[in-house]
């Protein structure tokens, strides 16, 4: 990372050891970074679970038992709150990180941060992304889980950063799920109906089935009282152990790399495009020319970076 602040040597004195400070101001540092500064892969790869679903479905709840439940194993887990800023979910992730951090709390190696990502679905993939590979270089953890709230394009980028992407919603959302067949769904690993104390988790379920029309688990969980979370935890693992032993892992990861690039790409583009418009407000701003000089400029710093 161009940044004046040297990732690569915090990462080394995080794992010298002496707390989480280190990591917290490299993770500032990726969060304030453009999407095209990319931290590169190191250390062996961590298993990446995004949870994604509707706002208010329970993830950050369900979060906060897989927390307790990793955590009570002995396994470490650090868990990104990203916050996609739109005026939908605005605010949301204070609230997130106060129950997060609720469960984390007097727990060994749980790490729980929140990454308030500006901009593009690009933008808040590239922010994530970066803070992912920077938990990975850790190798300080066993799990690393990225909340994301229902958001569009933004949540699906996200999501798609995750070897395992799980789908949170509750009873009586199945039918809207199959309005979303080309959304989340479709790159959903596992499915979770919770606040399955409610009526109807189990007909939720069996739509889920149906509608996703694709060999996928999909579980119920009551996340308030843990109900379920146990069984949620031991499938999270056995499609770690599964995806490591067979080999699709590395061949799921180079997917990610190449989705990575579409994202850097298009936040390229984004940037481009706003100087574009800058340029134009000048008297007589020549298009072409502006457009020719964005170019050019895109050109030499795909070359040298
Ligand atoms: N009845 C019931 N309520 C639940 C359950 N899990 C979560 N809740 C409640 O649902 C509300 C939303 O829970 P959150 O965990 O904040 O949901 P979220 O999906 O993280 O919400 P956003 O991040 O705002 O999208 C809270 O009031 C929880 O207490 C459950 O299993 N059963
Ligand atoms: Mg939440």
């Amino acid at each position: 990372l161009s940044a004046t602040v040297d990732v690569a040597e915090l990462i080394a004195r995080h794992r010298e050891g002496g707390g989480w400070a280190h990591l917290a101001r490299a993770l500032t540092a990726v969060e304030n970074a453009p999407p095209w500064e990319v931290v590169p892969a190191s250390g062996p790869p961590t298993h990446v679970v995004g949870v994604t679903g509707p706002p208010g479905a329970g993830k950050s709840t369900l979060t906060g038992r897989l927390i307790e439940g990793y955590g009570d194993a002995g396994a470490r887990i650090a868990v990104l709150a990203v916050d996609p800023s739109s005026p939908l979910t605005g605010g949301a992730v204070l609230g997130d990180r106060i129950r997060m951090e609720e469960s984390a709390q007097g727990r060994e190696g749980v790490y729980v941060r929140s990454l308030a990502s500006r901009g593009s679905a690009g933008a808040v993939a590239g922010a994530t992304r970066n803070a992912v590979r920077l938990l990975e270089a850790c190798e300080d953890f066993d799990v690393i889980v990225i909340e994301t709230v229902g958001a569009g394009q933004t949540e699906i980028s996200v999501a798609s950063l995750a070897d395992t992407v799980l789908f949170v919603t509750v009873p009586g959302l199945g039918d809207g799920v199959q309005a979303d067949k080309a959304g989340i769904i479709e790159v959903a690993d596992m499915l979770v109906v919770n606040k399955a104390d409610r009526p109807g988790a189990a007909q939720t379920a069996r739509d889920l089935r149906v509608a996703v029309g694709r060999a996928v688990p999909v579980l119920q969980t009551a996340a308030l009282d843990g109900q379920g979370v146990d069984v949620l935890r031991e499938a999270l693992d056995a499609r770690w152990t599964e995806l490591s032993a067979d080999g699709r892992l590395p061949e799921l990861r180079a997917a990610r790399e190449a989705s990575e690039a579409a994202v850097v790409a298009e936040a390229w583009v984004r940037r481009c495009a706003e100087r574009a418009r800058d340029v134009t407000e000048e008297p007589a701003g020549d298009m072409r020319a502006t457009v020719q000089r964005i170019l050019r400029e895109a050109a030499e710093t795909w070359r040298t970076t």
